[in-house]
């Protein structure tokens, strides 16, 4: 890995501790609460603080660096050209409200496109998963095991409940035969931990119909780097700037899902 990308590594690592320093500061505190799309879709002005915190710091060290964050203090971004930061300052806000726990600060940063680091900080539980591209995927410092195949009968698979009932994004028949025939089944709440969860090998696949870019881009570099797959349901790419469903599975059972329960 190039010098550049090292020193990067070192100051988001640096920034990461800080931000969560000021995490648990604010869990101590009242929160404030709004809501944004629809009545389940909530940010707090710790999610606020924390992207701003960050965006002030990458403009300030590396200011031809292009920015993407969730609550929209970054730039707004056309194309993957340069070094681009893709932010979740929180991801899992309703889990940070209602738990105070299962939530992560998320990061990818790409170069034209390609991912070079990742990194899922899971503050309260302090574990911060790492990935460099070509040096692989870290958990507090210490190497994660490249993915071996698994299959369907001995796989654990995190996928919200709302996927296996009526909904506007799946035919719930698509992944019911899935769900009675992995070996079990879970659901987090963030999607930035279940990908670093999938390259931790806690859970063998992790499947969604609708994220951003910032609920997987930490994740994707991470899961990349592990040896695992990321792909959208239909074993196509993600779009880094758009919409999409997110399919991440270990090698083999990847396929297994594909052929066996996924048909458009
Ligand atoms: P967030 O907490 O950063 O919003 C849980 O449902 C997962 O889906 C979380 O990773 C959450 O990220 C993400 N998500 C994406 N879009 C969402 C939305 N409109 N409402 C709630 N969660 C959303
Ligand atoms: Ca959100
Ligand atoms: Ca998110
Ligand atoms: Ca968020």
């Amino acid at each position: 890995m190039q010098e550049k990308w090292k020193e990067i590594d070192e100051c988001v690592q640096h920034w990461l501790k800080e931000a969560g320093a000021r995490i648990h500061t604010a869990l101590e505190e009242k929160l404030t609460i709004e809501t944004k799309a629809h009545r389940n879709d909530l940010v707090t002005n710790v999610d606020r603080e924390i992207e701003r915190f960050f965006i002030e710091k990458i403009r300030k060290t590396f200011p031809d660096h292009h920015v993407l964050g969730e609550e929209g203090f970054g730039d707004e971004i056309k194309t993957l050209q340069g070094v681009v930061w893709i932010i979740d300052p929180i991801d899992g806000t309703m889990n940070f409200i209602h738990q105070k726990r299962n939530f992560a600060i998320s990061i990818g940063v790409f170069e034209n496109g390609v991912g070079i680091l990742g990194y899922v900080y899971d503050v309260v539980h302090d574990e911060l998963y790492v990935a460099r591209k070509g040096e692989g995927a870290f958990l507090n410092g210490k190497p994660l095991p490249r993915l071996e195949p698994v299959s369907v009968s001995e796989a654990v698979i995190s996928l919200n409940a709302t996927w296996v009932t009526e909904n506007k994004r799946i035919d719930p028949k698509v992944l019911a035969p899935l769900v009675k025939a992995a070996r079990g089944t879970r659901s987090y709440g963030s999607a930035a931990l279940e990908m670093a969860y999938v390259a931790a090998g806690r859970l063998d696949a992790y499947i969604t119909m609708r994220l951003s870019p910032w609920d997987f881009a930490g994740g994707l570099v991470l899961v990349q780097e592990a040896g695992g797959i990321v792909t959208n349901l239909y074993g196509e790419p993600l779009d880094l700037l758009g919409k999409n469903s997110v399919f991440v599975s270990k090698p083999g059972l990847h396929e297994e899902i594909l052929q066996k329960y996924i048909h458009r």
